[in-house]
C-alpha cells in the first residue's frame, strides 16, 4: 500500500477538503498532518479553534488512515519520518508565497521519487462563505481583543505595523511574503498617534481628538482581523483616561501604550530639542493604576511607556520607572530610544529582564534600525513595532507622482510605478 500526506491548515472541513481526501485515496493510505498553532499563524490566520479540535476533526473523516501534527510550514521533518509515496495539495501552491512550500516538498520528494500531485483547488460558494465567517468570527471584539496576549505567548517575538486607515489596515492584514525558503507575515496593527496625525495634516501634539482617533480604529476594524496595539499617547487626564480604557476594550482593541509625559506632548522623536516634560512616577503610576480598575477584561493590556532614553534622563531612571509601573499594574513596558545605536535599549532589556523575567517589554527601532527581529528577541523583548514606515513610504511616492502629473501634463509617465485599476479593486472583498 501506498502513503498518501497532505497537510490541513484549517478549522473547518469544507468540500475542498473532502476532495483532496477523495483524490489521495485513490493514490494509498492516507496520512494527514494537521499544522501546530505556531506554524499556522506564521503565515496564515489565527485559529478559532484548539489544535485538539483541528485533529479531531480530521480523524472524523472516514478515508483518513492516520493524523500526525506538523510542526513547521515546510515538510522537512515529516517527510523524513514518513517517506510518503505522494505529497497531495490544492493547485493554488502552485503560485503566490505558498510556491515556497511546493518548491520544498518537491526537493524533498526527489531523492526518493516520491511525487507532488497537484489537485484543482475548490472555491465555491460553500468555501467562500466558510471563509468569510472565519474572518468575521475573528474580527469579532472578543476575539480580536484577547489575541495580543495570545500571540505572545506563541510567538517568539510579536511583529506590529503602524496603519492609520482601511486600506493600510488591509496591507497589514493581507502582506504575506516569501523569503529565503520562509513565509511571514505581520501579527499586529499599530494605531500610531504620529501617523494618524499626519495623515490628517496635523501635528502630533494630541490634537487629534480621541474621537477622531476611534474612527480611525473603526475603519481598520471593519476590514482587518488582527489584533490592534493604541498608541495613546500620554493617555490625557486619569479621569479621562479611564474612559478611554472602557471604550478601546468594548472596540475589541488589545492594547493601549500610553507615555510618561505630562504638558504638551510632541513626538519623542524630537528628543530634548523641543520641550517636553515627563511625568513624576507617582503620578503616572496613579494612571495606570486607575485604568487597570477601569478594565473589564482580563484581555486588554495597558503598557507603561518610558520616556527617560529619550529625554536624557539615564538608565537608572528609566528602570527604576519600569519597575514602579509594573507594580502600578503595568502589562507591558514599553522602552524608546532615538540614538541610531541599539546599544542603550539591549542594556535597559538586560537589565530589567535580570529582575523581571515575564513582563513584556515593547520597543519600536525607527531610529536603530538596523536591528533585526531575532536580535531584540535574544534580549527579552516580545513586541516590536513599525511605527511610521508605511506612511513614510507611501507619502514620497505619492508626492513623486503629483510632480510628474504636474511636469507632464498628463499621467502616462507615471503609469508604470502606480497599482493596475484591476489589482485596486480586487484589493478590497466583497462579502
Ligand atoms: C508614534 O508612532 O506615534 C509613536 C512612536 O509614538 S514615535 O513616533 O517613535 O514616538
Ligand atoms: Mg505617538
Amino acid at each position: 500500500m501506498k502513503r498518501v500526506y497532505t497537510c490541513f491548515c484549517t478549522d473547518v472541513i469544507h468540500e475542498g477538503h473532502l476532495n483532496i481526501i477523495h483524490e489521495a485515496r485513490k493514490y494509498g493510505e492516507v496520512v494527514v498532518g494537521v499544522l501546530s498553532d505556531a506554524a499556522m499563524i506564521r503565515f496564515n490566520r489565527f485559529p478559532t479553534v484548539s489544535f485538539e479540535e483541528r485533529v479531531q476533526l480530521v480523524k472524523d473523516i472516514p478515508e483518513v488512515s492516520n493524523v500526525v501534527i506538523q510542526n513547521d510550514v515546510m515538510y522537512d521533518e515529516v517527510v523524513a519520518e514518513l517517506h510518503p509515496d505522494y505529497v497531495i495539495h490544492g493547485d493554488n501552491w502552485l503560485h503566490g508565497p505558498m510556491k515556497a512550500i511546493r518548491d520544498n516538498v518537491a526537493a524533498l520528494l526527489e531523492p526518493y521519487g516520491g511525487e507532488i500531485i497537484d489537485v484543482p483547488y475548490t472555491y465555491n460558494e460553500d468555501v467562500k462563505n466558510t471563509d468569510d465567517r472565519i474572518k468575521a468570527k475573528l474580527a469579532m471584539p472578543e476575539y480580536r481583543r484577547k489575541r495580543l496576549k495570545q500571540l505572545i505567548s506563541i510567538r517568539p517575538i510579536v511583529k506590529a505595523i503602524e496603519v492609520h486607515n482601511g486600506i493600510t489596515g488591509l496591507i497589514a492584514e493581507k502582506t504575506v511574503v516569501e523569503h529565503n525558503g520562509e513565509l511571514d507575515q505581520f501579527d499586529a496593527m499599530w494605531i500610531s498617534s504620529l501617523c494618524d496625525s499626519t495623515a490628517k495634516g496635523k501635528p502630533d501634539i494630541e490634537l487629534v481628538d480621541m474621537t477622531s482617533r476611534f474612527q480611525t480604529i473603526n475603519d481598520v476594524t471593519e476590514v482587518t482581523t488582527k489584533p490592534i496595539i493604541f498608541d495613546g499617547d500620554t493617555g490625557g487626564l486619569t479621569e479621562h483616561f479611564v474612559y478611554t480604557v472602557r471604550t478601546l476594550e468594548k472596540m475589541g482593541v488589545s492594547a493601549i501604550i500610553i507615555e510618561d509625559k505630562t504638558g504638551l506632548k510632541k513626538n519623542s522623536l524630537f528628543g530634548t530639542e523641543v520641550k517636553q516634560t515627563q511625568d513624576s512616577i507617582e503620578n503616572f503610576s496613579a494612571k495606570i493604576a486607575a485604568g487597570k480598575k477601569a478594565q473589564l477584561t482580563d484581555d486588554f493590556m495597558i503598557i507603561a511607556r518610558i520616556e527617560s532614553l529619550i529625554l536624557e534622563q539615564g538608565m537608572e531612571d528609566a528602570l527604576t520607572r519600569a519597575h514602579a509601573f509594573v507594580k502600578a499594574g503595568a502589562d507591558g513596558i514599553m522602552i524608546h530610544s532615538r540614538k541610531k545605536d541599539p546599544t542603550e535599549i539591549l542594556e535597559f532589556c538586560d537589565q530589567f529582564r535580570a529582575e523581571n523575567k515575564t513582563t513584556p517589554i515593547v520597543v519600536v527601532p525607527s531610529s536603530f534600525n538596523t536591528i533585526t527581529e531575532a536580535e531584540l528577541a535574544e534580549h527579552g523583548v516580545n513586541i516590536v513595532i513599525y511605527a511610521n514606515q508605511l506612511t513614510r513610504s507611501a507619502f514620497p511616492a505619492m508626492k513623486k507622482t503629483a510632480e510628474d502629473i504636474l511636469k507632464y501634463h498628463r499621467a502616462k509617465e507615471v503609469d508604470d510605478r502606480l497599482l493596475p485599476i484591476k489589482d485596486i479593486i480586487t484589493l478590497i472583498d466583497e462579502i
